[in-house]
């Protein structure tokens, strides 16, 4: 596996002719993938708002006026009441999302405890809780938790655009402890936030070129929310995005790369192209965390459509 990517080289996979690249994308999931196959996590939002970071696109920063009601941590009952809905829809691995810079050391004793009775319904277990110590990562892996989702957004170069109140290395530093503690990383990042053609790339680079390739790659389409400083940004041309889905395929090859938030803007069409250009995992659940997510069953009529059926639980 290469962890050596330049930029040039990834530059150069962009500006392919879309055929080209889609096929070679194609090429490199079908060595590495049961091509039908598409593995589906289910998102809850375990504590909601009032979070004290300014990302620029989060409808759950408290210094921006989006229409959302704010939540406390939610009783471990409730979280086991949705992960088993979750389960009944036909979700593989349960998200548990809160909105906090980083967890108290009491909060994560909370959230050990839902990882391990949502586990025992023998479901996975993802959880993206901020930024950590190791002394949290280890209790974490000792609850049995199997991924930890923390993203980079974009490029180290757009960054401050986006967030001003924690920096790129401190994402670093947070997956490297995830990655020491043995827990499997989840890691990708927003396109569609004003970012340049090369921060896309650079943000591919990056994650590519880690000491070992995040086990899952979520490629968020940003959505707009009223009150948040990305909303009314001009919106990504459909035919880049299904690009870097393609580019993240060929580059982190047995990874899943997951067609992740802005599914509800997009076409059925669309969606198959990002499967063809290697997607293979989405967030299925109608909703992310605040905002809508596609129905079951539309997702489900569309997964008969196009012959794809879940499954497979690795990664
Ligand atoms: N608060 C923790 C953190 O930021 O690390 C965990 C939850 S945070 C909501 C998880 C991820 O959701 C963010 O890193 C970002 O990639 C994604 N996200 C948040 N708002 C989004 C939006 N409007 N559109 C697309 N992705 C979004
Ligand atoms: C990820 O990369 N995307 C998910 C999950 N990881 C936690 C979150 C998307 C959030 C979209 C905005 C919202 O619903 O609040
Ligand atoms: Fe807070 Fe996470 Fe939203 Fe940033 S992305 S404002 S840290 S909830």
């Amino acid at each position: 596996m290469r962890h050596d990517w330049q930029l040039s080289e990834v530059l150069a996979l962009f500006a392919k002719p879309f055929n080209d690249l889609v096929f070679q994308a194609q090429t490199v999931h079908r060595e590495n993938f049961d091509a039908n196959e598409i593995q589906v996590s289910s998102l809850l939002s375990i504590k909601t708002g009032s979070c004290s970071e300014d990302c620029a696109y989060c409808p759950q920063s408290a210094r921006y006026d989006a229409d959302l009601h704010p939540e406390a941590l939610l009783p471990v009952g409730e979280v086991v009441e949705a992960a088993k809905r979750a389960r009944e829809q036909g979700a593989s691995r349960f998200c548990m999302g809160a909105a906090w810079r980083q967890p108290k050391d009491r909060d994560i004793e909370r959230v050990v405890e839902m990882v391990r009775e949502v586990k025992s319904l023998g479901m996975e277990t993802c959880v993206t809780l901020g930024m950590l110590t190791s002394e949290q990562t280890e209790r974490l892996k000792e609850g049995g938790l199997d991924y930890y989702n923390h993203n980079l957004d974009t490029s180290e170069d757009y960054y401050s655009e986006i967030i001003t109140t924690r920096t790129y290395q401190d994402r670093l530093d947070t997956l490297q402890r995830v990655r020491e503690a043995g827990i499997n990383v989840c890691c990708g990042g927003i396109v569609g936030m004003g970012e340049s053609d090369a921060d896309r790339a650079k943000l591919l680079l990056e994650l590519a070129n880690l000491p070992k390739h995040p086990e899952s790659v979520p490629i968020n389409m940003l959505v707009q929310v009223q009150g948040t400083p990305l909303d009314g940004v001009e919106a990504l041309d459909p035919i880049v995005f299904v690009r870097t889905i393609a580019v993240a395929r060929i580059l982190m090859p047995t990874s899943r790369v997951r067609l992740s938030a802005g599914r509800s803007d997009m076409s059925d069409e669309m969606q198959a192209l990002c499967f063809l250009a290697g997607a293979n995992s989405i967030f299925y659940g109608e909703k992310l965390l605040t905002t809508d997510n596609p129905m079951t069953s539309s997702d489900r009529e569309l997964f008969h459509r196009l012959g794809l059926h879940t499954g497979g639980s690795c990664h």
